[in-house]
Formats: C-alpha cells, sequence, structure tokens
C-alpha cells in the first residue's frame, strides 16, 4: 500500500497483534521451504517468542556491533549464505464487533526485510527496516482462525542501506497490527498549521482523501479539508508546546487531530522558528533499551524526554532513522525541535573509497525515494519536526538529489538537512559532525574555508550552521561543552546542535555469580565489531543520567545567573539572562541562598523583573545575615536558583532549571592558634617520628599518623585513560592514552636520593620516572608538624624535555577501608575535571565512597570532586582522616587501585579491596572528546612544569 500518514487513534477498529507468537531460527535463507506459510503446518516443534522483539535478544542467536564496518562481505545488493532467518506464525481470530470490509495489515518496523503471507496466501514482500509497511487484506480475513506468517532475513540489499552505527538486531520490533479502513475512511491526511508572528494568527488547512470537514472547539472552526482558515492562536515552539485538539471528520471515520501552528523558515541566514532564531540544545537519540533493543514502550520513550526536558534539551536528531511514531506525539506534547532522520545510511562504503556506494547508484534509487517517501508521508503531521534528513553518512550522490527533491516537493514547509556533502547543494541548513572550537568560530563569522565552487561556497555562506553531532559523550566527559555553547551563544549562525548521543548501547548481562554488567562490542563473540564505541551516551543503558548530562543541562540552562563585577564588598548583585528563544521569565521563580562553608545561613525569594528572551536585569541580593556568635566564619558563597513556578508535564514546580554562584567576602575564620613546629626525631625501630606521624628512616615514607596506618603519600601521575583519553584511531594529532603508555607513564618508579631529618622538618627527596627514557620528575616532600596536623609541601621539578602533558599530577595513598563515608567541602556534587566542572557547586557534600563512583560502561578515570577544600574520610563513629589542601585540590577516593581500574572490561571486573585508595590531585588533564572528535582544549591541558602543593593531614577521633 502506498504510504499515509501515521495516527495514534481513530473511531476505526485496530487489532494488536503484540504477544507470543510461534518462532524457528535457521541459520540460512533457504534451509526451509515456504510450507510454513500454510494455515495447516504443524509449528507444534517450534518455539514461543513474544512479539515485538529482537529474537537475538531472546535466547536466538546472538546480536553483533560493528560501527561502519558491513559485517559481511560488501558485493551490493547481495548477502552472505550465512543469513539467520526467523520464521514467525500467529493465529488470531477477530473481535466479535470487527465487521467486514476492507482492513490493513500494518508492521511499525522489521529488520531487515520480510516476506508476509496470511492464510496461505502471499500478500508480498518489504525492506526498509525502520518504516512502515501495509498490506490490504480484508478480502482474506476471516472471523477466527487467520493465519499470519512472516518469513524475516537478517540480511538483504536493504542491509547496505542500513550501516548505522548501533547493534545489527534483526527482527519485528515495532508494532503488528490489523487496522479497519471502513468504506470512506481516511486515505491519507496532511495537516498544515502555519503561524503568521506579524499577526499572531494561525492558518489551517487539512488536506484529505477522500474530503471531510475539520473542527477546531478551542478556534471555533468547522470547515471542510481542503479550505484555509485563519484565527488568533497560541503558536507552538518546543518552550511552549500548545497544541489545540482536534478532529478530521470522514464519511467514514473520525480521527483526533493534535494541531500545532509554527512556521520554519532560513531566512536572513538563519534557521527561524515564528520569526525567531532556535538555538538548538540538542541531542541524538537512537532507539535503545538494555533488555528489547531497539524495542522501547511508550514508558521508555516518555522517560526519555522527560529526562531530556529536565535537562534543559530542547532538540532531538532521531538519528538514523525515524522512530517509533509514538515518540513523536510526545515531541509534540512536550516540546522538542525534531529533526527527523530517514532510515539510511551507507558508511562502510567508506572504507571502499566510497566505490559502488548506493546513493550514486540509479539502480537504488527506488529505493531511496521509497525510505523518503515512508518517512515524509508517516511523519508530516508533527510540530515538531522542523527539519528532514535525508539520512546519515552516505558520501554524496545523486540518489540523495532525487530524495531531496521529492521532498521539497511533497513538503515545501520544512528546510532540509543532510551533512554527508559539504557543497550543501541539497540543504537548507549548513551542518557538520566534531568540528573543533576553532572551526565552529569561523564558520560563526562566516569565514569559514571556502568551496571550489564559488557559487556553491556563496549559497553555504548564507546558510545557519548546526552541528548535527557534536560532543561525543564516550564515557567520562564531554569535556569543552561550555566553549562550545559560548560560541553559539556569540554567533547567530551557529544556531546550535546535537550531542552525540542520548543513550550508552550496552546490554544488560548476568556474570556466572549474578553481577549484572553492560555488554558492547566483542562480548557476543563478534569476528568483526567496534568494542564499547557503542556506549557512548549521556546516560548510561538503564537511563541513569551520566555526569555528562548533569554538565551538559548547566551548560545549555536557558537562564544564565552571574555575579555583577565591581561590587561594593558589601552587597552582592547579580545579573540574570534570559537565554530563552520565546518565553519571558514569568514562569520561574528565583531563590537565594547565603552559606557559609557550605551550611546555609538563610534563604529567600527574590524578585526578578519580567525579563523577555534574549534581556537581562540585575538584581541586587539582601544583607547577608549578620554571623551568629562563634559560628559563621570562612568561606561564604551566594547561590542563586531558578525553579519553576508550576508543575509542567515533565516536573514539578520547585524542578531547578538554572543557578548561579557568587562568593561573598569571606568571614575571617578565628585566628588559628600560633603553629609550634615539632622536630623530627628518632622513634624505637627504625623509623622517623614526626608529630603525629611515624615514618620509615629508610624510604622517608610515612608509615602511620596518629596510629592510623597509611601507606603513601606518594606521587602519582598515572590515570586509567578515558576514552578520551584513548581517542579514535581517525582523530588527527596524538592519541593521550598511547602516547602516555609509550612514555611508561604507568610504571613509574620511586627512587628515594635522601631523607633528611632537619630542625623542624623531615625532607624526603626523590627522583620519579619510568625506565627507557631520561625524563623524570624530581620530587621533594617536606613534612612539618603541629601538635595535631601533619604538613606535606611537595615541589616537583621536571626534567628533561617532556612531550606532551600528564593525565594527573598529585599524590595517591592507601588506608583502611573501613573509613567508608566521603565528606568535602568544595565542588560536587557529582565528578568534574578541568573541562567537565561547570555543574559542579561549592557546596558541603557527603556520601558513601562507593557512591562516589560513577559505573562508565568501560571502567576508566572516574569520580573526581574538583575544587575541593578539604575533605574527610570517615567510619560511621566519625573517627577517621582529614585532609586540608593549599591550594584547592581534587579527590577521588575509590576500593580499587588506578591499576586496577585500568584493567578492568566491565564494572563488574572491580572487586573492592581492603583498603581505599585516596587520590589527591593537584591538576588533572582535561577530558575532551578526543574519542570522536577534538581534544582537549589548550587551556585545559595538564602540561609538565614545575608545581607546588601542600596537604594538611590529621585524624578525626
Ligand atoms: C559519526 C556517526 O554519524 C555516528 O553514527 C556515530 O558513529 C558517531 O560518529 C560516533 O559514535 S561518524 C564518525 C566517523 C565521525
Amino acid at each position: 500500500m502506498p504510504p499515509r500518514a501515521w495516527y495514534a487513534a481513530s473511531d476505526a477498529a485496530r487489532l494488536s497483534l503484540h504477544g507470543t507468537w510461534r518462532f524457528r531460527l535457521a541459520t540460512t535463507a533457504t534451509a526451509h521451504d515456504e510450507s510454513f506459510a500454510r494455515p495447516d503446518f504443524d509449528d507444534s516443534q517450534w518455539e514461543d517468542l513474544r512479539l515485538p522483539g529482537h529474537w537475538p535478544l531472546k535466547g536466538h542467536g546472538a546480536p553483533a556491533y560493528t560501527n561502519t564496518a558491513y559485517p559481511f562481505p560488501v558485493d551490493p545488493p547481495r548477502v552472505p549464505d550465512e543469513n539467520p532467518t526467523g520464521d514467525h506464525r500467529r493465529v488470531f481470530d477477530l473481535p466479535g464487533d470487527w465487521g467486514e470490509g476492507p482492513a490493513v495489515l500494518h508492521f511499525g518496523g522489521v529488520e531487515s526485510c520480510a516476506r508476509v503471507w496470511l492464510n496461505g496466501q502471499e500478500l508480498g514482500h518489504f525492506k526498509g527496516s525502520r518504516l512502515p509497511h501495509e498490506f490490504e487484506i480484508g478480502q482474506l480475513l476471516r472471523p477466527r482462525g487467520n493465519v499470519l506468517a512472516v518469513r524475516v532475513h537478517q540480511w538483504s540489499s536493504g542491509s547496505y542501506l542500513e550501516d548505522q552505527d548501533q547493534w545489527w538486531l534483526p527482527g519485528i520490533f515495532r508494532n503488528v497490527s490489523v487496522h479497519r479502513r471502513p468504506r470512506g475512511s481516511v486515505v491519507d491526511h496532511f495537516v498544515h498549521a502555519g503561524f503568521d508572528h506579524l499577526t499572531g494568527t494561525g492558518t489551517l488547512r487539512v488536506e484529505c482523501e477522500p474530503a471531510g470537514r475539520v473542527t477546531v472547539p478551542a478556534l471555533g472552526l468547522d470547515l471542510a479539508t481542503g479550505e484555509s482558515a485563519t484565527a488568533p492562536v497560541r503558536p507552538w515552539t518546543a518552550e511552549r508546546p500548545h497544541l489545540y485538539d482536534g478532529e478530521l471528520i470522514t464519511a467514514g471515520e473520525r480521527i483526533p487531530l493534535r494541531i500545532g501552528f509554527r512556521t520554519v523558515r532560513v531566512e536572513d541566514g538563519l534557521l527561524k522558528v515564528n520569526g525567531r532564531r532556535i538555538l538548538l540544545r540538542g541531542v541524538n537519540r537512537h532507539e535503545f533499551h538494555p533488555r528489547y533493543g531497539r524495542t522501547l514502550g511508550p514508558e521508555a520513550m516518555r522517560h526519555d524526554l522527560v529526562l531530556m526536558k529536565r535537562h534543559n534539551i530542547n532538540a532531538v536528531r532521531t538519528s538514523h532513522y525515524p522512530p517509533h511514531p509514538a515518540f513523536l506525539d510526545l515531541c509534540d506534547e512536550l516540546g522538542l525541535w525534531v529533526v527527523d532522520e530517514c532510515d539510511l545510511e551507507t558508511h562502510g562504503f567508506a572504507q571502499q573509497g566510497w566505490r559502488g556506494n548506493p546513493v550514486d547508484d540509479e539502480r537504488w534509487e527506488p529505493a531511496l525515494l521509497d525510505r523518503a517517501r515512508r518517512m515524509v508521508e508517516r511523519d508530516k503531521n508533527h510540530p515538531s519536526i522542523v527539519l528532514w534528513s535525508l539520512g546519515n553518512e552516505c558520501g554524496t550522490g545523486r540518489g540523495l538529489s532525487a530524495m531531496a527533491a521529492w521532498m521539497r516537493e511533497r513538503d515545501p514547509s520544512r528546510p532540509l538537512h543532510y551533512e554527508g556533502d559539504r557543497s550543501c547543494a541539497d540543504t537548507d541548513v549548513y551542518s557538520r559532525m566534531y568540528a573543533d572550537h576553532t572551526e565552529v568560530e569561523r564558520i560563526g563569522r562566516r569565514a569559514e574555508e571556502a568551496l571550489d565552487d564559488p557559487e556553491l561556497d556563496a549559497r553555504r555562506r548564507q546558510l545557519p550552521f548546526l552541528l548535527c553531532e557534536y560532543a561525543h559523550a564516550m564515557g567520562n566527559g564531554p569535556g569543552g561543552l561550555s566553549e562550545y555553547q559560548r560560541l553559539f551563544e556569540r554567533y547567530e549562525r551557529c544556531q546550535g546542535g546535537f550531542v552525540w548521543e542520548w543513550i550508552d548501547h550496552g546490554l544488560r548481562q548476568r556474570t556466572p555469580d549474578g553481577g549484572v554488567f553492560h555488554a558492547y562490542g566483542g562480548d557476543f563473540g563478534e569476528e568483526l565489531h567496534d568494542g564499547n564505541f557503542v556506549c557512548d551516551g549521556l546516560v548510561f543503558p538503564d537511563r541513569v543520567p551520566s555526569p555528562g548530562l548533569v554538565e551538559f543541562k548547566k551548560v545549555v540552562e536557558p537562564v544564565r545567573i552571574e555575579e555583577v563585577p565591581g561590587g561594593d564588598g558589601a552587597t552582592c548583585a547579580v545579573r540574570i539572562t534570559n537565554l530563552h528563544d520565546f518565553a519571558d521569565l514569568g514562569h520561574l521563580t528565583f531563590v537565594w541562598q547565603y552559606a557559609v562553608v557550605g551550611q546555609s545561613r538563610g534563604h529567600g525569594w527574590l524578585e526578578v523583573p519580567a525579563v523577555g528572551p534574549g534581556e537581562s536585569a540585575e538584581v541586587t541580593l539582601p544583607r547577608p545575615p549578620a554571623p551568629e556568635d562563634g559560628a559563621g566564619t570562612g568561606e561564604a558563597w551566594w547561590t542563586v536558583q531558578a525553579l519553576l513556578a508550576a508543575d509542567t508535564p515533565w516536573a514539578e514546580a520547585g524542578h531547578e532549571v538554572a543557578w548561579g554562584q557568587m562568593p561573598a567576602p569571606v568571614l575571617p575564620p578565628p585566628a588559628p592558634p600560633a603553629t609550634v613546629r615539632a622536630a623530627p626525631r628518632r622513634g624505637e625501630g627504625n623509623v622517623i617520628v614526626l608529630g603525629p606521624g611515624t615514618f620509615d628512616a629508610t624510604s622517608g615514607a610515612l608509615r602511620y599518623l596518629d596510629g592510623v596506618e597509611l601507606v603513601g603519600p606518594r606521587l602519582d601521575v598515572w590515570r586509567a585513560p578515558t576514552d578520551n583519553d584513548e581517542a579514535a584511531p581517525w582523530q588527527p594529532g596524538p592519541r593521550p592514552a598511547s602516547e602516555w603508555r609509550r612514555l611508561g607513564l604507568h610504571r613509574m618508579r620511586h627512587r628515594v636520593d635522601a631523607v633528611e631529618a632537619g630542625a623542624d622538618a623531615l625532607v624526603v627527596r626523590t627522583r620519579i620516572a619510568p625506565a627507557a627514557t631520561d625524563l623524570g620528575l624530581r620530587t621533594v616532600y617536606r613534612w612539618t608538624a603541629g601538635p595535631a596536623v601533619l604538613r606535606l609541601e611537595v615541589a616537583v621539578e621536571p626534567e628533561g624535555d617532556w612531550p606532551g602533558p600528564l593525565p594527573r599530577l598529585g599524590v595517591t595513598m592507601a588506608v583502611c577501608g573501613s573509613l567508608g563515608l566521603a565528606e568535602w567541602f568544595g565542588g560536587g556534587p557529582g565528578e568534574g575535571y578541568p573541562d567537565t566542572g561547570a555543574a559542579a557547586r561549592v557546596g558541603r557534600w557527603s556520601m558513601p565512597v562507593d557512591a562516589l563512583q560513577t559505573p562508565y560502561v568501560r571502567p576508566q578515570e572516574n569520580g573526581a570532586r574538583p575544587q575541593v577544600r578539604w575533605a574527610q574520610l570517615t567510619r560511621g563513629d566519625g573517627s577517621g582522616l582529614r585532609v586540608e589542601g593549599d591550594p584547592h585540590f581534587s579527590f577521588t577516593a575509590r576500593r580499587w587501585s588506578v591499576e586496577e581500574l585500568a584493567a578492568a572490561r566491565h564494572t563488574t571486573d572491580l572487586t573492592p579491596g581492603d583498603r581505599l585508595w585516596l587520590h589527591l590531585d593537584h591538576a588533572q588533564h582535561g577530558i575532551g572528546s578526543q574519542s570522536c572528535g577534538p581534544g582537549v582544549l589548550p587551556q585545559h591541558r595538564l602540561e609538565v612544569a614545575p608545581a607546588r602543593f601542600s596537604f594538611a593531614l590529621s585524624t578525626l577521633e
């Protein structure tokens, strides 16, 4: 049947065929003949399979992951003999009141192709995995005992068009249903609902076959299909997704409509909606569930969108295929700008120098046009969709031009997107992936490198710019988000982008002893795979937000709250900037809090004037409350939060949308007791005692602090490489982790040159260096002591010509595992690194050491708390260890060593030992995004240079 608009509901009956089917899997396409399609075929030897779903996730065969490589020889359109083939059978009755007449069998998504029989009669076959396919079946249906037989092959010519970076997961993974099509019911309909921002009016016209009427009660509209009507309306935007309920009525059917009035245009070199430039704070979303693959229930879809809205995300690119249509209904309802992308990617041809690329071969054109049609026709009625995308990573070719031409003709109301053709010949926006900050800046100034063709160059220079992928969220990271955001705010041409990507595609698995972990490429024995490159999302596979999402929320917040510089020292003024594209700040309430050393000393409402989009206002904070006697001295901070004033469909009143912190004048702490410096002395055995510390006299290593046993502290420069440290092989420039391993930073040797007990200090002189090189770090540990405190000053002098940055610079020590509770004053509550620290706020935080860990799917450096003034590790009874740092430091505490962390492949490989490893870092190297994008920006690199830092260690009773 020709493709048509999807709608979730109508008064025409539907019968879902979800549930238990009979199933048999063969390893080749030709293992069985077609007799299974006969109604009397005996399938009692088959197994049960619940649909929708992918058979490899239900105990039949196995999933496989490749990024761009085709997991079969590239010889289009042929596929290998080993072609897992699933035969499916389902017997169904019609409901008693079904009646007679036309009906349609609907498949929402089948990977990768299907042949279908009903009651022994072949209906046909189809390809296009994430697109709908329908068959007219009314004449074949009978009241009882209908036998539906579907043969699905994992590989088909269609697989060449579906080389997206994800698991290969065959099966009937979306809805299968039968729809009654009464005479006079809707064959297809197209809702046109534009908004004129100059007059504030919306214009509605609904095309429909057959003709009928359209009503919109709230607008008093009742018009014939094909006619237009104009009325004053509230427009639809992602910020205020106003939908009007209406109805389409034909002789045979009534369909509820949800109408959003908005107009999308590219004008003045900008992408505008309702006459205004929009800024995309977007994510790329694959459909993924850790147990069900690309089969998502309504709860998971809503969960994704609610999480996005709560994290200030306003846009989704449906990478790289149209999603389940219910997801788009939710985008209309909750408010997101959507780039709907066609189910098309031929990336694996890049590995063949693009030889034989289907998008540049006219024999494939009908298949490409079929895909374009199935997407546009299905999804054309969603106000949330503001751009159509031809597909992803297909190189260039006339097939893409043919798709673009057809789309323009069919739906001139939406601009076109495609990234793979730098000339932008077929598109209305200039889109790139992973361009670094410098290049984005140039593009922002419309000063990018020229195209060879001057005409195309001039045209492209006038186009708005977006990053359809950036900030690769693989493992720890992405770093550098704030710097991108500043560019998007500075250059109006740069209209934001879409982080790659929303969710880690880790498949939930159990170890033999019951531990749960998330599997990635290679875990199913694939002979060709791309490892954990499939885990690069802002949420973990179980949809728990990762620190990257928390960071993104802060970076893209639609209200900026910052200090007005040059205050008088006593009062503090804040500037509140409204970064929404349409909304004023009426939906938010503002509260202030004044805290001293993280303890609240007062809070209240803050009156903020109505500030329009793009505008700002200055507001003076109240005078700080007077310090109470003896209390409230030390470092003081203002925090101002913008909270939702009323419930929304995605968060309750009081939900924090944005925040800012401003330092307040420090209240001087009480004068410290005059320091009496203790002198080192020889103790019993081969030890030196200095104040509360006991040291090994030969190595100079601290052994006990007030009777608490310690190992270390000693200098440490190694971290378990992050995915961004490892970096993608195709990235330009050195890959940090390989460089570090080449230098031997994971096997540093510590040599003690002198242990000098002076009059009031113990000085330990060392040199730390890896084998096979003359590079080294001369390090002097200078210990002094007061009555109950040990002070360590570390001085590091590099020797030799270090070629690149260090992973970290600090000291590491091991303490007793019973010190399982962490408390600190500094950045938190989550982790933060030099270029991922925007979301860390200064406060006093506490949590169990186990909760400090971030469970990246592939274990790697994680969990550092930045800008820490002091930290404590304690037992339940409050006893433990306290560290103060000067300057501020970052700390990490774990139940395993860096070496164990670096060696683990999955979270379940990490077993807690009986010690805690405590890392006190003077500095860390930034995180960057080099797993598929730019590396660490210069200002966040940890260059090798002389350094001095100190810690005061004491015990708590
Ligand atoms: C880019 C792809 O478009 C996307 O699907 C995903 O694979 C991403 O990279 C990395 O995770 S293509 C890349 C080779 C620039």
